[in-house]
């Protein structure tokens, strides 16, 4: 019988290549989706359509419930969340609820699920949990690169509610026995990803420019570092993850960081242009404190689980800015303009 996978976050960038990649090796991929009449579930079905849905909410403890109950998942893959660090100020709250409360409400509809106590072995054919955690967690650096050992210090409500989730899902491995892990994924980008996040925006901009239907871009801080890497290959190391016969948490990223000002470079120059004639930075868009550099040794998911990253950071961003192009000269609506500036 094919292993059945849950997948919260379906509609999400990681949630799409995550189903493909489960689809691939034989998984029935299920995804949770919230709303009544939610858009991206539409659009998901459309580009997933071997996906089943199942309805539920990281809010609502008792749909999580019956969310599990009906799919009687083998794993569960935990990617739902607030993800965006500018929202995590203006929607604290909310953000605490869904990206770091959503996490306990999980682990307890697997927990009660599965029949797990206080006190009692945890069953033989567990259900596996995997959470996404974030590179967030570790904030104002303490040590460069960032391993699974090194101290957090989260700069954001967002980095805060990741580090309570992280916190959690090995309380519930040490607590209950029960197989639950997470990944500390550094930024991980592709043609799906939202808008609002700065990888995104350059490579729309800069389409736009090429066809003559924007001039400029608008960004904050360029000197931001970050170790980007392409969400294609990170889903597989989530999988990997939840394949060990021991769970444990790992870090997942390039080992190489880049600024956002490296960013705009590569990619005004992948459609021949030069980035200072059309970049303004924006005080509006700096952050009230910032995560001025990640950077990840992957060393422990290398050696532990053979995971390596596949594409660099050139061919990401030239397969962004390309996605792009295709999408704007075919009068497609990339669905993700943003309403964030
Ligand atoms: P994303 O594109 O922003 O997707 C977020 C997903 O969360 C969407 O499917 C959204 O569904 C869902 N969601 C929001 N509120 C929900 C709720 N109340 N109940 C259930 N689902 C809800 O994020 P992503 O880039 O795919 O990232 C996946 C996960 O990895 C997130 O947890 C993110 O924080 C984490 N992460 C991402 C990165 C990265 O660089 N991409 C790095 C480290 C960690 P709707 O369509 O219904 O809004
Ligand atoms: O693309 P970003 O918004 O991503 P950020 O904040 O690093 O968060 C992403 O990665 C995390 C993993 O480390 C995930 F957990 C999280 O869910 C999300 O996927 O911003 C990257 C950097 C920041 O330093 C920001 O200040 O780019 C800088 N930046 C400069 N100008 C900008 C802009 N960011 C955005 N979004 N928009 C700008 O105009």
């Amino acid at each position: 019988m094919a292993r059945r996978a849950l997948i919260t976050g379906i509609t999400g960038q990681d949630g799409s290549y995550l189903a493909e990649h489960l689809l691939d090796q034989g998984y029935e991929v299920w995804g949770l989706a919230r709303g009544q009449a939610n858009p991206r579930v539409s659009r998901m079905r459309k580009l997933l359509s071997d996906v089943q849905v199942v309805r539920g909410d990281l809010l609502d403890q008792g749909s999580l419930i019956s969310a599990v109950e009906r799919v009687r998942p083998d794993e569960v893959y935990n990617l739902g969340a607030i993800s965006f660090v500018p929202m995590s100020w203006e929607q604290a709250e909310l953000t605490a609820e869904v990206t770091g409360m959503g996490v306990l409400r999980m682990l307890e509809a697997i927990r009660v699920c599965s029949g797990v106590s206080r006190g009692a072995a945890a069953p033989s054919g567990q259900i596996r949990f995997y959470q996404a955690s974030s590179s967030e967690m570790f904030g104002q650096v303490t040590e460069t690169p960032q391993n699974e050992r090194t101290a957090f210090h989260p700069r954001s409500p967002y980095g805060v509610a990741k580090a309570y989730g992280h916190f959690l899902t090995q309380n519930y491995r040490e607590s209950y026995g029960m197989y639950a892990v997470s990944g500390i994924l550094f930024n991980h980008e592709s043609p799906r990803r939202g808008a609002e996040f700065v990888t995104r925006k350059v490579s729309l901009a800069v389409a736009r420019i090429k066809l003559g239907m924007a001039t400029e871009l608008r960004l904050g801080n360029l000197e931001a570092r970050r170790d980007w890497g392409y969400a294609g290959d990170y889903v597989k190391a989530m999988h990997l993850m939840l394949q060990a016969d021991v769970p444990e948490d790992y870090v997942i990223g390039t080992g190489h960081m880049k600024s956002v000002r490296e960013l705009a470079e590569a990619a005004f120059d992948a459609v021949g242009l030069d980035w200072e004639q059309y970049v303004v930075t924006d005080q509006k868009l700096h952050r009230p404190a910032e995560v001025d550099l990640l950077c990840a040794d992957p060393k422990k998911a290398r050696t532990q689980l053979g995971w390596e990253p596949r594409v660099s950071f050139d061919e990401l961003v030239a397969m962004m800015v390309e996605s792009d192009l295709r999408l704007l000269a075919d009068g497609g609506d990339p669905d993700q303009d943003s309403s964030w500036p």
